[in-house]
Parts: C-alpha cells; sequence; structure tokens
C-alpha cells in the first residue's frame, strides 16, 4: 500500500454540499481531510471555525488535517476539537512559543506539524525536528485557494527531504499545501512530498467527478 496521502481541502467544497463531498471523497480514497482555518490575522482572510471543526469531527470518517493560518496558535489549542490520528499544523511564522503548541498537539495523540511559508528557510525547522511528526510546506502564500505555485519551493521539497534523511529524520512526513495541480502534483511527489492538500486545481477541478479528480491525482503521485 502506497504512503502517499491525499488530503482534498474542505474550502474548495461547495459550502452548501459539504454533507454529499465527504461522502463522496470518503468512498473515493481520500486519505485526510484538509481543514484550513484562517483569523484575518495571520492571513487575510477567515475561513473555517471551531464549531464546523466540531461538527466535522462526529461526523468524518476520515482523521482531520487541520491548517491552523492563526497567530499565537500556542493559547487557543483548546478551542480546536481534535485528537488521536488527526494532524494539526501550527505555523512557525506565527508563534513565539511554538513548543508550547506542538507539546500540546502531541498530548491529544494528534501529530504534529510546522508549517512554513515559501519564504522561510527550512533551517528554521532545525531545532524542531525532536517536537514534530512532519513539515507542511506551503507552495503558495497562505491565504487563498487558487493561486499559482511559487516555483522554488519544488526545489526546497527536494531540500528539505534530503536534510531530515541526513539528520536522521527521514520519518516525518512532508505535506504540500498550494497549488497541488495535476502539472505540479508528480513533481512535488518526486521531490518528496507524502501529503498533497487537493484544492481547486485537482480534486475539486472543475469537469469531472471528484472520485475522477482523485484517482487522476493518485496516479501522478504514485512513483
Ligand atoms: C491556502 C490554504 C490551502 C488551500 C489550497 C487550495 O492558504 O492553506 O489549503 O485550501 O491550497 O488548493 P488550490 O489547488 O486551489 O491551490
Ligand atoms: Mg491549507
Amino acid at each position: 500500500m502506497s504512503s502517499k496521502k491525499i488530503a482534498p481541502s474542505v474550502m474548495c467544497a461547495p459550502l452548501l454540499e459539504v454533507e454529499r463531498c465527504l461522502q463522496e471523497l470518503e468512498s473515493c480514497g481520500s486519505d485526510l481531510l484538509h481543514i484550513d482555518v484562517m483569523d484575518g490575522s495571520f492571513v487575510s482572510n477567515y475561513t473555517l471555525g471551531t464549531d464546523f471543526i466540531r461538527q466535522l469531527k462526529e461526523r468524518a470518517k476520515l482523521p482531520l488535517d487541520i491548517h491552523l493560518m492563526i497567530n499565537d496558535p500556542e493559547r487557543k489549542m483548546d478551542w480546536f476539537v481534535f485528537g488521536e490520528g488527526d494532524y494539526v499544523s501550527v505555523h512557525f511564522e506565527a508563534s513565539a512559543h511554538l513548543h508550547r503548541a506542538l507539546t500540546a498537539i502531541r498530548a491529544r495523540g494528534a501529530k504534529a506539524l510546522v508549517a512554513i511559508n515559501p519564504s522561510t528557510p527550512i533551517s528554521s525547522l532545525d531545532s524542531l525536528l525532536d517536537d514534530i511528526d512532519g513539515v507542511l510546506i506551503m507552495t503558495v502564500n497562505p491565504g487563498f485557494a487558487g493561486q499559482k505555485l511559487v516555483e522554488s519551493t519544488i526545489k526546497k521539497i527536494q531540500k528539505l527531504r534530503t536534510w531530515l534523511v541526513a539528520e536522521g529524520y527521514g520519518h516525518l512526513e512532508i505535506e504540500v499545501d498550494g497549488n497541488v495541480s495535476f502539472e505540479n502534483a508528480k513533481r512535488m511527489s518526486e521531490a518528496g512530498a507524502d501529503i498533497f492538500v487537493a484544492g481547486s486545481s485537482s480534486v475539486f477541478a472543475k469537469g469531472a467527478t471528484l472520485a475522477e479528480n482523485t484517482e487522476n491525482l493518485r496516479k501522478l503521485i504514485e512513483l
């Protein structure tokens, strides 16, 4: 079985049809549900919130992959419902006390990931490697769906994978988020990405069903 995971981005679903989308995503082989949380401060947008996540957690069969694009996440971890087997990412750029946030995530049995923006160097992760289960590489600047890939991030994925292996942390997962399109996904996979956030440029692309798009994406990321 493949270790590559597809994480459809729920903010890209037609929000009044989330229930139908969930059923389709669950039956067509998605691995995680990517939930974008934006606070209007760390990024210039608002998206899915605490009540939505609570209800989703009760209903969803797949693990959640909560991407917190919020300032000072270490003060807010109790606001969010998650647990064993879920993934939670906090941004390096958004916290002065990252270890507190990471410890709180792991204490609840979830996987703790650090997210880094396209301009944040991978050396920022140096003192975090023992405290994380993976790294979320933003391949666009966070805030919106439908953006164009920041091309230099492909090399960054490869550099991160090489560095993690050299440091003895090759088991950490690399997640990519932003314009993970049918054109870009294969290169991201070859560079060493494990988890693929699938939004408007793949799973939710117009003209085909969620199942057809997921199958196409799966073929591209399997190496
Ligand atoms: C962006 C957010 C992402 C988007 C995803 C959309 O700030 O973190 O998770 O939902 O990137 O996918 P696409 O294919 O429209 O870029
Ligand atoms: Mg995201």
